[in-house]
């Protein structure tokens, strides 16, 4: 898939950075996409930009089937079962003989979108199953064609969304397409070496994007997905052809080669350091993208306005999936959570909308947002003593106060240090925002500040994203998955295998203490039992690996957190953390991280 090939890509040659600078870190990954996108600068990207969160929703004949099949449950993507369970293409057309959701309301799911604080929605045309959501002249297999409900459901819900003033766009898988002999990845119907893709996209892709791009008004967003089939030059064909008809409508990065308008990431992907230019994580509110009856694992309202958070503080948006079911309702839970985020962003609306990416890296408190003059700090956990450090900060502060209140704090510079007193917070809130107004030109966000270690906070991690490399280290983020297709990411140091291969890092301690130290690590068996080292604070530790499991990007990736030394720092200070295995040979284990956590 695109994302796949992205990050690799990336981090690929951060690692090639890395060869050549035997000491370096993950530097920002923004030039290399800013200079392969071709809207870097298109105004017609301002309203996405300043959007920063958006509605996904999957919708389609697979909601009817709701991750069931001939009395089997299936779980993950649910919009898969037609692949997952071989369907063939005579038998899942059935179901749309009994697809009616005669209880789709537009202007419900638009005003929940509205009531959210969401500003784009985008809706499945048709995904890969090959079915069209909207009446279509090119195919049968649709909505007013082949089901009992003979409705446009896309008419009423484009016209219900624009009217709130929330923008409007279509997904459309352009490549697969199951129902097809010509589209895209049904094998088990179609032979794939007699497949014409060309046909495909000239008989049924093109036309019905035209059909999209014509009869639905002004579409802020044409979503494509897993590109194929198709060279640069006919994918820039493809482009052009259906461009003319909206110039001013976006495309997404997986239109393929490098053509969208603006980047997305992998699926459930969040980038670990900021990126310039327009890009966008999506996430599923549970585990499937499309409705499945026994999928209850909801995203509760904080870990949603968590997640936007620190989406926005990379300086993306992002975008939550809901899949509605196959009666046209949108999970109960959904709607709740949904209408809790906005409650939330009606109040602290500010911090997230036309932001960008925080000037500081996150820290044991949270994560930070900006725009001009202004720095957004979201305060996930409060410090004990209520002192709240802002490091290397460079703008000249003028004032921090409470976003909610407006009420002054008090706060002291000290070199590039900004102390804040904070209030108490509500130790249920899910992110509590102040606001640091300031004036002077602020560089970019500093990956080489130390990262910040403190006995305010129950625990202290540091990512692998910030590990300096030596050797033949790398930084690479790890792509696997719990159910079918619901992909995690987790960024590790790998390639530890010789005793020259370091990871290090940078802390700033800010209290002395006493910490207990602990890697958090995923193992192969193979490279079990081996013994590595860690210095720091002047002193070595040994340790030997524990087993966790190989790497299988169709499982989870356990990891373990390892707890290794106690360790005394009698002053505040910068100090290093060395790591590295004690032989020469296998890779010692994939870290994700080092923690430490205050005990004295
Ligand atoms: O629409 C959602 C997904 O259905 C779609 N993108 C999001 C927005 C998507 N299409 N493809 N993929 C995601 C990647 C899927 C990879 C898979 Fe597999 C290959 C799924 C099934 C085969 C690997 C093997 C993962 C599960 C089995």
């Amino acid at each position: 898939m695109k994302k796949v090939k992205l990050t690799t890509k990336t981090l690929l040659t951060l690692a090639l950075l890395a060869a050549a600078n035997p000491v370096t870190r993950a530097q920002t990954m923004d030039e290399m996409w800013d200079s392969s996108v071709s809207g870097k600068e298109n105004p017609n990207l301002k309203w996405f930009k300043e959007a920063k969160f958006g509605m996904f929703i999957h919708w389609g004949l697979y909601a009817k089937l709701a991750g069931e099949w001939k009395g089997k449950r299936y779980y993950g993507s649910g919009e898969w079962i037609m692949s997952q369970a071989r369907i063939p293409v005579a038998e899942y057309k059935q179901a749309a003989q009994t697809f009616n959701p005669v209880k789709f309301n537009a202007d419900e799911w638009a005003q929940l979108a509205k009531d959210a604080g969401i500003k784009y929605m985008v809706i499945t045309a048709k995904h890969h199953e090959g079915f069209s959501m909207f009446d279509s002249k090119v195919s049968d297999f649709d909505i007013v064609d082949a089901t009992p409900y003979k409705q446009d459901p896309m008419k009423a819900l484009s016209a219900a969304t624009r009217k709130r003033g929330v923008q409007f766009g279509f997904y459309y898988s352009q490549f697969q397409d199951w129902y097809e002999p010509n589209g895209g990845k049904n094998s088990w119907d179609f032979d794939e070496s007699k497949k014409d893709y060309q046909k495909y996209y000239q008989e049924k892709a093109i036309p019905q994007l035209k059909e999209l791009l014509s009869n639905y008004g002004p579409l802020g967003i044409v979503w494509f997905d897993t590109p194929g089939g198709m060279t640069k030059e006919q994918t820039q064909g493809f482009v052009n052809e259906l461009r003319v008809l909206q110039p001013k409508s976006l495309f997404s990065s997986r239109v393929g080669q490098g053509l969208g308008d603006y980047r997305d990431f992998g699926d459930s992907e969040v980038p670990a350091t900021p990126i310039k230019g327009a890009w966008e994580s999506i996430y599923t509110h549970n585990d499937s993208w499309g409705y499945i009856k026994h999928d209850m694992n909801f995203k509760t309202p904080t870990e949603i306005i968590r997640l936007l958070a620190n989406v926005a503080s990379k300086g993306g948006n992002l975008m939550l999936n809901v899949g509605p079911d196959g009666e046209g309702n949108i999970p109960e839970y959904s709607v709740k959570f949904l209408r809790e985020t906005g409650k939330w962003l009606d109040k602290n609306g500010e911090s997230i909308y036309s932001s960008t990416y925080g000037l500081i890296p996150a820290q044991p408190w949270g994560v930070s947002t900006s725009k001009p003059g202004k720095q957004y700090l979201h305060v996930l956990h409060r410090p004990v003593n209520g002192k709240l450090l802002v490091p290397d900060f460079k703008g000249k502060l003028s004032k921090v106060y409470a976003l909610a209140d407006g009420k002054n704090l008090v706060w002291k510079k000290t070199g590039n240090d900004i102390w804040i007193d904070l209030p108490a917070i509500d130790a249920d809130a899910a992110n509590t925002v102040f606001v640091m107004e300031f004036s002077g030109k602020v560089p970019d966000y500093n990956l080489n500040v130390p990262v910040t270690v403190s006995n305010q906070y129950p625990e202290n991690m540091v990512e692998a994203t910030f590990a300096k490399l030596k050797g033949a280290a790398k930084i690479q983020s790890l792509t696997y998955s719990h159910y079918y297709g619901d992909w995690k990411h987790t960024i590790c140091v790998t390639d530890l295998k010789n005793k020259s291969d370091e990871a290090d890092f940078s802390i700033r301690v800010t209290e002395p203490g006493v910490y207990k130290i602990a890697l958090e690590y995923s193992c192969s068996p193979e490279s079990a039992k081996q013994e590595g080292s860690l210095t720091v604070n002047d002193q070595e530790f040994l340790f030997r690996t524990l087993r966790t499991s190989d790497f299988d990007k169709k499982a989870p990736l356990p990891f373990i957190k390892h707890t290794i030394a106690t360790t005394t720092f009698t002053k505040a200070g910068v100090y290093q953390i060395r790591i590295h295995p004690l032989q020469d040979g296998l890779e010692l284990f994939r870290l994700k991280s080092v923690s430490l956590d205050p005990v004295l």
